[in-house]
């Protein structure tokens, strides 16, 4: 928790908050901003005001959600409760004081919005795609009529309303309405019904449909933003001290060591990746760790850190509830997944791989056992850039049997060349994978059979499954083309899932008055 900065006088803190405001008071030791140090008076709320007053830069956030302070520099807050920014210096912590608590520290900048922005809004979704719009609104605990708003994938200048709807041929399903700035301000669905904002637009439609399939009725439960540290202090450092993490049961085994449910301060759930002592070298990963921190998707599992100082090297990462895509697959949850949730993973993989490919990342392991399930069937690729920092010979000496050749593009096989266009040979695979619910690939087949036949042309047939379309067998094959440079990119791929309806199989169409 972090500091308290008027005097108690001046605002109480809440009643909620599990450590008094007092805790930590002198004991802010990572603030990066060089403006307030050293200077005593660094939390004192009026003296950072003038400061800010002075640059005309008052700033007052929203919380969009609850958030439990993690440690001694961060501020407790719940939904609804208003802050005062007096550093946005670091990306992902804003340092800010709670309005009614009047408490100095950092807080999640994702947790909150600003007080006037259209973000603050509880119906307002700013990074979320169709297809995510499509599978928060048929959550079932949403009735007919919860809607969202979120900025168009098309139009950067529009917006799209999502509303979840039910008719009897389709049962529930999500239609998209697009919202059309006019040139002057203001925006419309229909051109019968203009609003000078978004927010007069949506409590428009929420008294009248107006044509729209149903009136909108409750906003869409927004899902809790992903974080990136395990609290301020880990911000700008990932040696998390061994003590903080107590290792739980073994969730199976990786490429590397054994993977165990770890509790961090026995306040998060956590999973930890063991590291066999001789897989590679320690400063070898720690350099790849350190570049695997800086990369940020949603669709990439979260590193938080790591434990370095004793053999066996910790890996502390975000523990997703289901494990790999492969074990769900091939487990009874398996069978519950119904083409559109394939569709839905197969996109989620190919957005976290355009991600990889915009930042010239290799995977090198791209395959259903490194993706891995959350609630929700939220899918985040796993192991991505640790392939990387092995060395070849020993990778291959070391793991033969484990090497995953019905995954590899020939290129990588014959000459040892890697790209992301292997990766994408490798992503077919897995959704062949997907598709087949965890079948293993080239059924029947031993690894050099496979080298072989592969070389010489041969692709794996469509399976005799009606879950594979002729269009989605024919993306597969483009992914296994020859040449490297033929493969489709990323982009394209999360393109083409994000894009599919299922209910047509066709290039979906927003719905236009
Ligand atoms: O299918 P699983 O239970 O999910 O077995 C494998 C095993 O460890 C070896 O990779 C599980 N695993 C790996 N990383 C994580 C993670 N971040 N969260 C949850 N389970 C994980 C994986």
């Amino acid at each position: 928790m972090g500091n308290l900065c008027c005097s108690p006088s001046q605002g109480s803190p809440a009643k909620n908050f599990h450590k008094t405001p007092f805790e930590g008071r002198t004991s802010i030791v990572s603030d990066p901003n060089p403006r307030y140090h050293p200077d005593p008076k660094r939390n004192n709320v009026d003296f950072v005001r003038s400061r800010v007053a002075k640059s005309g830069r008052t700033r007052v956030v929203v919380a969009q959600y609850s958030y439990m302070a993690r440690d001694a520099n961060d501020v407790s807050f719940h939904k609804g409760d208003r802050m005062e920014v007096l550093d946005d210096s670091d990306g992902d912590w804003l340092k800010v004081c709670h309005l009614t608590t009047n408490i100095v520290g950092f807080i999640p900048e994702n947790y909150v919005a600003e007080e006037s922005a259209v973000q603050s809004k509880d119906w307002f979704m700013e990074n979320v795609s169709r297809k995510e719009a499509d599978k928060l609104l048929m959550n079932t605990a949403n009735s007919r009529g919860t809607f969202l708003v979120r900025p168009s994938e098309h139009n950067p200048e529009g917006y799209s309303l999502s509303v979840k709807d039910w008719d009897d041929q389709r049962g529930y399903h999500v239609k998209h309405y697009k919202i059309k700035p006019l040139d002057n301000g203001g925006f419309y669905i229909s051109t019968n019904n203009v609003y000078p904002t978004l927010s007069a637009l949506v409590e428009a439609y929420a008294k009248n449909a107006f044509g729209l399939c149903h009136v909108l009725s409750h906003p869409c439960p927004k899902p809790t933003p992903q974080m990136w540290d395990l609290g301020p202090t880990y911000k700008d450092k990932w040696e998390i001290p061994r003590d903080e993490i107590v290792l739980g049961r073994i969730l199976g085994k990786g490429n590397f060591g054994e993977v165990y449910l770890g509790r961090w301060k026995d306040s998060k759930d956590v999973a930890v990746k063991t590291l066999k002592q001789g897989t590679m070298s320690t400063q070898a990963f720690l350099e790849e760790a350190a570049i695997m921190k800086k990369f940020r998707h949603n669709r990439l599992v979260a590193l938080y850190g790591v434990c370095s100082k004793e053999e066996p090297i910790y890996i502390v990462q975000e523990y997703m509830r289901l494990g790999s895509l492969l074990d769900v697959l091939r487990k009874d949850q398996g069978k519950t997944l119904d083409f559109r949730d394939l569709i839905y993973i197969a996109a989620q993989v190919a957005s976290g791989m355009k991600y990889l490919e915009s930042k010239q990342l290799i995977h090198r392991d791209l395959a259903a056992r490194n993706v891995l399930i959350g609630d929700n069937n939220t899918a985040k690729i796993s192991d991505f850039g640790l392939a990387r920092v092995m060395d070849d010979d020993q990778y291959q000496l070391k793991h033969n049997s484990r090497f995953p050749i019905k995954w590899t593009a020939p290129e990588g096989i014959t000459k040892g060349i890697f790209s992301i266009k292997s990766d994408v040979w490798s992503y077919g695979i897995l959704l062949m994978e997907l598709f087949t619910y965890g079948q293993v690939p080239y059924p029947g087949m031993t690894g050099p059979e496979v080298v072989e036949l592969v070389l010489k042309g041969y692709r794996m047939p469509k399976p005799n499954n009606p879950k594979i379309t002729e269009d989605i067998y024919r993306i597969m094959l483009t992914c296994w083309d020859a040449k490297p440079e033929n493969r489709p990119t990323f982009e394209f791929l999360t393109h083409y899932f994000e894009e599919f309806d299922v209910t047509t199989e066709l290039p979906y169409k927003e719905v236009d008055y």
